[in-house]
């Protein structure tokens, strides 16, 4: 096979904590008195903290400056945390276990390439830090998706070629971030969403070594 890492998007590709944003968010808009709904939370996915925020804000068409939108949203964060503080290897999204040990029988290396600031908790909390051989993260790089940066970076601490790494991603900015990285990209979720992507399946439950080979000659 000539993939030789793959990359993994975090939310929504290993683990579901879309619900976790959500509720954290949910709270912050209703305190603001903004109207913030389960349809809106989708605009959000694979989008950072801060540009998360200014995507609340745009739709209460409420406009505070710098300092409080920081305090807005740390509290939003420190609310997240409470939740993903809780969480359990059970929240692991069918499917991730098992195909990322195909991989690693296979040769293929493995890596986190994530906007989340918490990863570090996430994966501590599911048990699956020692699954992946490199972690590229908010907490490392600044420019958010679909700028390509946390995937380059992914391939640069793995030393692989971004040409032969694949990039896992359920949201669409995350599949333009992957195709500007030169990598090839399976989309995780709705073909209507990431059509964009040169393979989509619903989740890595349907995801196989024959299905990655598969993409290298497109
Ligand atoms: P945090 P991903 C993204 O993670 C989430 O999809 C997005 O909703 C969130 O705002 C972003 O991480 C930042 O997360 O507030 O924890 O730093 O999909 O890139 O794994
Ligand atoms: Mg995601």
């Amino acid at each position: 096979m000539q993939t030789r890492a793959c990359i993994f998007d975090l939310d929504g590709v290993i683990v579901d904590t879309a619900k976790y944003h959500f509720l954290a968010w949910k709270r912050l808009a209703d305190q603001m008195g903004i109207n913030f709904t389960a349809e809106d939370n989708e605009r959000l996915k694979g989008v950072s903290r801060m540009d998360s925020l200014n995507i609340i804000l745009e739709i209460g068409g409420l406009s505070p400056d710098d300092g409080t939108r920081l305090k807005y949203a740390t509290l939003k964060n420190t609310w997240y945390v409470e939740y993903i503080s809780k969480m359990t290897p059970s929240e692991i999204l069918p499917g991730a276990v098992r195909f990322i040990g195909e991989l690693k029988k296979a040769g293929i290396r493995t890596a986190i390439g994530s906007a989340s600031k918490n990863t570090p908790m996430i994966l501590e909390r599911t048990g699956i830090a020692e699954l992946f051989d490199a972690v590229s993260d908010g907490n490392i790089v600044s420019r958010a998706k679909p700028d390509p940066e946390v995937f380059l970076k992914a391939a640069e601490l793995l030393k692989e070629d971004p040409g032969r790494c694949v990039v896992f991603e359920d949201a669409a900015a995350g599949v333009q971030a992957a195709l500007r990285a030169g990598m090839k990209c399976v989309g995780i979720g709705s073909p209507a969403i990431l059509s964009g992507a040169h393979l989509v399946v619903p989740g890595l439950d349907k995801m196989n070594l024959t299905l990655l080979e598969g993409i290298e000659k497109l």
